[in-house]
């Protein structure tokens, strides 16, 4: 079977001529006016960047490739196990961004899989990274461990190396970028599970890694909650319980892997790629921005949320008592997590995505009143924000359902879950840095402009 790398490159002759060809064709066509507003506004809607993999349309939502993500669940290859058959393996969804669109086969999936698991030496952290990590304080921020784990991770970048050796040209660049980034993923679940045994179990390991399994089991094998581990925070999970969890896993993996560029971890990875700098240090950038409340920690603070909903309300079935409770959280100037969007106008297909794994198991969430709380949520919310009237988005995001369904399954550190949203977004935002290597996007320079220069450009005719 043939690698990833050589279907990459049997696509760069095609896709760099039609890349060419538009931008001399069509390089002084405007398409977008920039406002005072939108300047001050965090650049938001301004059309001024190029990204590959992934679009999103305001009521759509996301589409890689152009498919959207439910074409995605019906034909990117997964495990087919046990009628989960619209959950694709994040390793189909690696293959389909870095080949630009081509579909892999199952067999394809699983030998990128296998490639990744060989990449971790037999499932270990270079020795010097894990020693590192051990020592860091036990209450140090995920994120931080995480971003740590990478820089120290960088020390094997092919693309430093061979750019400080000069053995590296225009030509050549993506070969080590796909290299390191490749290196960077396969290690992704072995720094989850070193910061989540940092975190709950003193630095010592909760699981083993299997080679012979996928990236997602994986990731659930370290962090201790999986059949072979070696834990004791799973003992209540039944076997059952314990596959629909890695196949949750494979699910959140697979659906958060990008959400086109200008989203602040695939923005910043980006932005500090286009110095040319290497994918560790890229992807490190990136998680640093995913750490933010208003990204990528917005999963946990719906969890907080929701628990802290739960004790002061009856019951999760009372609409009313939800109604008063977001119209008190309003009223104090709180946003309610999960909710609103800076580019979707409408239910995140991601959300819907989850919520038919919840009702797949009906049985399995009938009594967790969170989850309960979470779906009743979403007959209530929308309905307080678009009375209140602020928001431009009164709907369900993501996160509004992910970080409740990992607590249901034992996951319970609320601040670990953005490493696992951390795991997912290296895979967007890496391969985009493959291709911007390959089309040799240029450093990337906007122009900032002091309250002067603005209130010049405003007055003049
Ligand atoms: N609850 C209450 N108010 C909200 C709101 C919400 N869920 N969403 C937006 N608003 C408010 C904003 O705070 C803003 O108020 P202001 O004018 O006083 O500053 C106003 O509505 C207009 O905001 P907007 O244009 O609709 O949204 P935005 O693009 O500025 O922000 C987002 C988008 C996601 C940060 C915002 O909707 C929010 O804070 N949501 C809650 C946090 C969340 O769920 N984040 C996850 C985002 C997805 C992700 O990246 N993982």
């Amino acid at each position: 079977v043939r690698s990833l790398k050589d279907e990459i490159k049997e696509l760069i002759p095609q896709k760099t001529q039609q890349f060419n060809l538009f931008r001399k064709k069509f390089k002084d066509v405007k398409i977008d006016t920039i406002t005072v507003n939108s300047i001050l506004s965090g650049m938001r809607g301004n059309k001024s960047m190029f990204w590959q993999g992934t679009t999103l349309d305001p009521i759509e939502g996301i589409r890689f490739n152009n498919f959207t993500l439910s074409q995605c669940q019906t034909s990117l290859p997964g495990l087919n196990q046990n009628n989960h058959s619209n959950i694709f393996l994040p390793e189909s969804m690696l293959w389909f961004l870095m080949t630009g669109g081509k579909i892999p086969t199952l067999q394809q999936s699983l030998q990128l899989s296998n490639d990744l698991s060989e990449r971790t030496k037999n499932g270990n952290l270079p020795p010097n990274v894990n020693n590192i990590l051990s020592q860091l304080p036990k209450k140090m921020h995920p994120m931080t461990q995480l971003s740590i784990g990478l820089l120290l991770l960088q020390e094997n970048s092919f693309f430093q190396k061979n750019y400080e050796n000069g053995t590296l040209n225009k030509d050549t660049y993506w070969e080590d970028t796909l290299e390191d980034s490749l290196n960077l993923i396969a290690m992704m679940p072995l720094l989850a599970g070193k910061i989540y045994s940092n975190m709950i179990n003193e630095g010592k390991p909760l699981g083993q890694f299997n080679p012979s399994k996928d990236w997602s089991y994986n990731i659930c094998s370290l962090i201790g909650i999986n059949k072979n581990s070696d834990s004791s925070n799973i003992s209540n999970l039944s076997n059952r319980q314990l596959e629909d969890f890695v196949n949750l896993m494979r699910l959140y993996l697979g659906i958060h892997v990008d959400h086109e560029g200008g989203n602040v971890s695939a923005h910043s990875t980006h932005l500090v790629g286009s110095a040319l700098t290497d994918p560790y240090l890229s992807y490190s950038s990136g998680i640093n921005g995913l750490a933010g409340p208003l990204h990528g920690l917005a999963a946990q603070e719906v969890v907080r949320f929701l628990i802290e909903m739960n004790s002061n309300i009856s019951s999760p079935k009372n609409l009313l008592e939800i109604e008063n409770y977001l119209w008190n959280l309003l009223s104090c100037k709180r946003v309610i997590p999960g909710y609103g969007h800076a580019v979707l106008r409408n239910t995140d297909p991601r959300f819907t995505s989850l919520l038919n794994f919840v009702h797949e198991r009906s049985q399995e969430f009938a009594n967790d009143s969170h989850v309960q709380l979470m779906q009743n949520l979403t007959k209530v919310a929308p309905k307080v924000l678009t009375e209140h009237g602020k928001c431009q988005n009164p709907y369900p995001n993501v996160d509004s359902a992910s970080g409740i369904l990992f607590y249901h399954y034992g996951l319970k550190q609320t601040l670990f879950m953005t490493v696992i949203f951390a795991c997912s977004r290296a895979i967007g935002p890496l391969s985009q840095l493959v291709w911007d290597r390959i089309y040799g996007l240029p450093i990337e320079r906007p122009k900032s402009l002091d309250l002067n220069s603005l209130k010049k450009l405003v007055t003049s005719p």
